[in-house]
């Protein structure tokens, strides 16, 4: 059960976030507006939700998942593998002490962004991106085992991050597409594959036995509802011009 979420309220120079997307620039207030129904759907399943305030200096902010692990024993603060995303750390570092007074920490040559890193039980999958390496998902690892938790590497090519391409919804169901599907690490899970065409729905996430899912693909909320999840539709059509699912936009624990 997760009792707590940290978000990060959009900041308007978000339009000159990192993208890959191709979708064009996001529009500031349909984020903000979409960020309110998130928060919402955050308390709809039971969470505390505490809003830190936006950060014009770092457009990509919003996606709080990468910047830290909260794991149900303790906290590591990431060092990011995007420069520009370097200096959202020691900001939200104030309300992860809040509830971990003493956090861990990734130092440099090591790179991770926490969007690579999927919790299952006590065991975190890490995925090696252009965002996270090998160097830093070893320090992960190591920090992991201090608090009594393991860690693996995962090999990946295609996706930003890990978690673009999956999710643990719990009692061993994973959402996954394209070659995570395939990925051997993975093949003792009752794997749903999406289409490609509905691939962003790959990011949906389990708070206390409803999924949240973003909305606007239909096979994807059948297929999580098949399984006999409750589920809550979020609009993210903004934040997905910027590569961010669901699972960015927040730090749960
Ligand atoms: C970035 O490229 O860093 C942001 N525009 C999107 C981050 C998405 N975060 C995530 O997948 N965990």
């Amino acid at each position: 059960m997760f009792k707590h979420a940290i978000v990060r309220t959009p900041c308007e120079a978000m339009v000159k976030g990192l993208s890959t997307a191709k979708l064009g620039k996001p529009d500031y207030a349909l984020a903000f507006e979409q960020h309110q129904d998130y928060i919402a759907a955050l308390r709809e399943c039971g969470l505390q939700v505490t809003e830190l305030e936006a950060l014009e200096d770092f457009p990509d902010s919003c996606f709080v998942e990468d910047v830290a692990l909260i794991t149900p024993k303790g906290a590591i603060l990431t060092h990011p593998g995007a420069p520009s995303r370097r200096g959202e750390v020691e900001l939200i570092e104030p309300a992860i002490k809040q509830f971990f007074p003493y956090p861990d920490y990734i130092d440099a040559p090591g790179h991770v962004e926490a969007g690579d890193i999927m919790m299952v039980g006590g065991q975190f999958y890490i995925g090696l991106s252009a965002r996270t390496n090998r160097q830093g998902a070893a320090q992960m690892i190591s920090l992991l085992n201090k608090q009594g938790l393991s860690g693996t590497m995962v090999n990946m090519s295609a996706l930003l991050h890990l978690k673009t391409g999956l999710s643990y919804l719990e009692n061993n169901n994973l959402l996954t597409f394209g070659e995570i599907h395939h990925h051997p690490d993975f093949s003792d899970y009752n794997r749903i594959e999406l289409t490609a065409e509905e691939s962003y729905a790959a990011n949906s996430v389990w708070i206390n036995d409803t999924v949240l899912v973003p909305k606007g693909f239909p096979k994807a909320l059948t297929a999580i509802k098949t399984l006999g999840y409750a589920t809550r539709e979020v609009a993210m059509s903004e934040f997905q011009k910027l590569d961010g699912g669901l699972s960015c936009l927040s730090l749960r624990f």
